[in-house]
């Protein structure tokens, strides 16, 4: 890094795309896509239900009207909305304790001893994102869906995570193909507010700067077999560290059974296995550790392409790039 120059905008070869250089340019990537929308996919658990779509397009319409610097709107959420979460949450709460990586419980227990997780009522965005700025920096902004994965795995450079703000159908509380706010909070937020998995998710979002199509690819692809649907060793178990997991009762009972193929946690092969994400996964990757597959996923990530470096600058919020040609 000695003889590096810090470069702007111009001097970026038109091979690597426009990314965010600023936090705030983060207003600028919240591009949708549209596979899982209720009033779109026939068979959506919300696509009939008139009243559902409505409170989706009420929840939308705060994500497009979000500003950074703004704070995340505060809703009220329906009766029918905090009972989804309960059974969620009371079923999800008693296999965690069980299956879930020392990390999260930790965290978990946590969020409970603040009030911040009860059975009772579904966390606001905003409460949560001030515990997890307090613990990593890690902050939230809401997001009206599934983004694309070059939007979101950019915000993550800034130690922002977008989240939905939405919660699912009342008729299906164990398993969603689309995230919700329960698989959020529930999922992604306990481990965002672990410095160590904080340190891996910013930096999956930094290699994502500027990268090729088929580097984003492989960095979601990455992503999706480690954030999403990870599964780590711990002390001769193995044990759930994927949000997608630890969000859905159902598929966290399947990923430990002995019907999915479990493989060991390897960047280079992980990156281009294909998968779905309707229903169950057929696959899981099994680390080492959280710390194994964080040091792995370095040194595979430091081989790729990019001609230049970025790093995070906190004090600023900014992204500052390094020529290193
Ligand atoms: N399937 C998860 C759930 O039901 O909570 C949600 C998602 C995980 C990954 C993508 S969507
Ligand atoms: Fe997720």
């Amino acid at each position: 890094l000695e003889h590096t120059t810090l470069i702007g905008e111009d001097n970026i070869s038109a091979k690597n795309p426009w990314f965010p250089r600023h936090a705030s340019e983060l207003d600028d990537c919240n591009h949708l896509m549209t596979k899982y929308e209720p009033d779109l996919d026939m068979n959506h658990p919300g696509f009939a239900d008139k009243e559902y779509r409505a409170r989706r397009k009420e929840i939308a319409e705060i994500a497009f009207a979000y500003k950074y610097g703004d704070s995340v709107p505060y809703i009220k959420y329906t009766e029918t909305e905090n009972k989804t979460w309960k059974s969620v949450f009371t079923t999800v709460q008693e296999l965690t304790q069980k299956h879930a990586c020392a990390e999260y419980r930790r965290v978990f227990k946590l969020l409970q001893e603040e009030g911040l997780f009860n059975e009772e009522k579904i966390p606001q965005l905003e409460e949560m994102s001030k515990f997890m700025q307090k613990h990593t920096g890690f902050t939230l902004r809401p997001a009206a869906g599934l983004l694309t994965a070059r939007d979101f795995l950019a915000s993550l450079a800034f130690r922002i995570f977008q989240s939905t703000q939405y919660i699912r159908h009342v008729n299906s509380p164990f398993h969603t193909p689309e995230p919700d706010a329960i698989h959020e909070i529930l999922g992604h937020m306990p481990l965002l507010a672990d410095p160590s998995f904080a340190q891996f998710s910013q930096e999956i979002g930094l290699a994502s700067l500027g990268a090729s199509d088929e580097e984003i690819e492989k960095l979601s692809t990455v992503y999706w077999f480690t954030v999403e649907f990870g599964l780590c060793k711990e002390g001769g178990e193995t044990k759930v560290y994927g949000a997608g997991l630890l969000s859905a009762y159902g598929e966290l009972l399947h990923a430990l059974s002995d019907k999915p193929e479990h493989r060991p946690f390897e960047p280079a092969s992980t990156a281009v296995q294909p998968y779905q994400d309707q229903e169950y996964q057929p696959i899981y990757y099994v680390a080492e550790s959280i710390e194994d597959m964080k040091d792995k996923f370095r040194r595979w990530v430091s081989a790729m392409s990019r001609p230049f470096e970025v790093r995070f600058n906190p004090h600023t919020q900014r992204v500052e790039v390094l020529d290193t040609v």
